[in-house]
């Protein structure tokens, strides 16, 4: 992977969180009246419980890197339309659905998440359940609706929720979560691994770099390109996530590592930690290369694919 010069990616992921976090309070305004008023407070502390904020970020850096508003160096967020932090939060609130179903007892069954306890031990599995599931709309609808007032046509707006449901469907994350879960207590080749994690973690991972690449109306091959990179990420984190499930503390990544006792197999289990780590950069510095070949030159893609590779929490 190349340098990436005096980009602060702390400073840059701190700023663009807050502008996530601004922009999925502006969507909890304007959408809690399709919530009811007893889902709409389950899903609002879930949806505004902090974490990494990766996927809307990866979102609008993809749609700065397209060049619709990107130069070199690259302008300040507030150039951005704040349209493109609205379609990022749709991907959050899948994000959130997802965290919320995974932690119940059907599922993981964890007590932990973000540092605090999860939303079932909390609200109580039900409303959990339900607050999850009234999420998926709304994540459509917003995307639907933020995309048309970034000044988007129909085509282009249809795609973007076409992308998002997709990744979030039996064919990518709820697919590869069934298959999680069927998996637990047996072994899976490292094939199998990869196909599971592209569609558990990394579909909606790689949406996000799509979503921003469509919303920039960036050519085909650019598209193609964020896509490839997209791709590498969503794999590379997965692998960042089990070397940290199985080398780092709750305190350190806010929830209960769990891999070994749920009987999952693992990238670690696979190869090692040192080895785990060493792939995990390799699969992202693939998808650098991705964007290399297509002349995409992006500090923030670059820091945000070694973040995902390396992170520490
Ligand atoms: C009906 C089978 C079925 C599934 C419903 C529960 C579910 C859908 C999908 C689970 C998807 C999931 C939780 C994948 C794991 C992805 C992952 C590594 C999440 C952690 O993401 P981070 O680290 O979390 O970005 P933060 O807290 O930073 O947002």
């Amino acid at each position: 992977m190349t340098g990436a010069g005096s980009f602060r990616l702390d400073v840059y992921l701190a700023g663009e969180r807050k502008r996530v976090d601004q922009a999925l309070r502006r969507a909890m305004e304007r959408y809690g009246a399709l919530l009811s008023p007893h889902l709409a407070p389950v899903a609002g502390d879930s949806l505004l419980s902090g974490g990494k904020r990766l996927r809307p970020i990866l979102c609008v850096a993809a749609f700065r890197a397209c060049g619709r508003v990107a130069r070199r160096p690259a302008p300040p967020p507030a150039d951005l339309p704040v349209g493109i932090y609205e379609v990022a939060a749709s991907i959050e609130m899948i994000h959130a659905y997802s965290l919320m179903h995974d932690d119940l007892p059907c599922m993981d069954d964890a007590p932990l998440r973000r540092g605090a306890p999860t939303a079932h031990t909390v609200h109580g599995e039900v409303a959990t359940m339900r607050a999850g599931l009234a999420l998926i709309p709304l994540a459509a609808l917003h995307c639907w609706e933020a995309a048309g007032r970034l000044g988007l046509g129909r085509r282009r707006r249809r795609r973007l929720v076409s992308t998002l449901m997709r990744a979030a469907s039996a064919r990518g994350m709820v697919g590869g979560q069934a298959a999680d879960l069927l998996a637990e207590g047996r072994e899976l080749s490292k094939g199998e691994l990869d196909t599971l994690h592209r569609m558990k973690t990394g579909a909606l991972l790689r949406a996000s770099v799509c979503l921003g690449a469509v919303a920039a109306s960036a050519e085909p091959d650019a598209v193609a390109a964020l896509d490839a990179y997209g791709r590498a990420i969503g794999l590379a984190f997965q692998i960042a996530d089990d070397v940290l499930d199985a080398t780092a503390d709750a305190e350190r990544i806010g929830k209960e590592p769990s891999d070994a006792a749920l009987g999952k197999s693992t990238y670690v289990r696979f190869l090692g930690v040192e080895a785990a780590r060493d792939e995990a950069r390799q699969v992202a510095a693939g998808g650098l290369g991705a964007l290399r070949r297509a002349g995409i030159d992006s500090a923030e893609l670059d820091a945000l694919a070694r973040y995902a590779a390396s992170r520490d929490r």
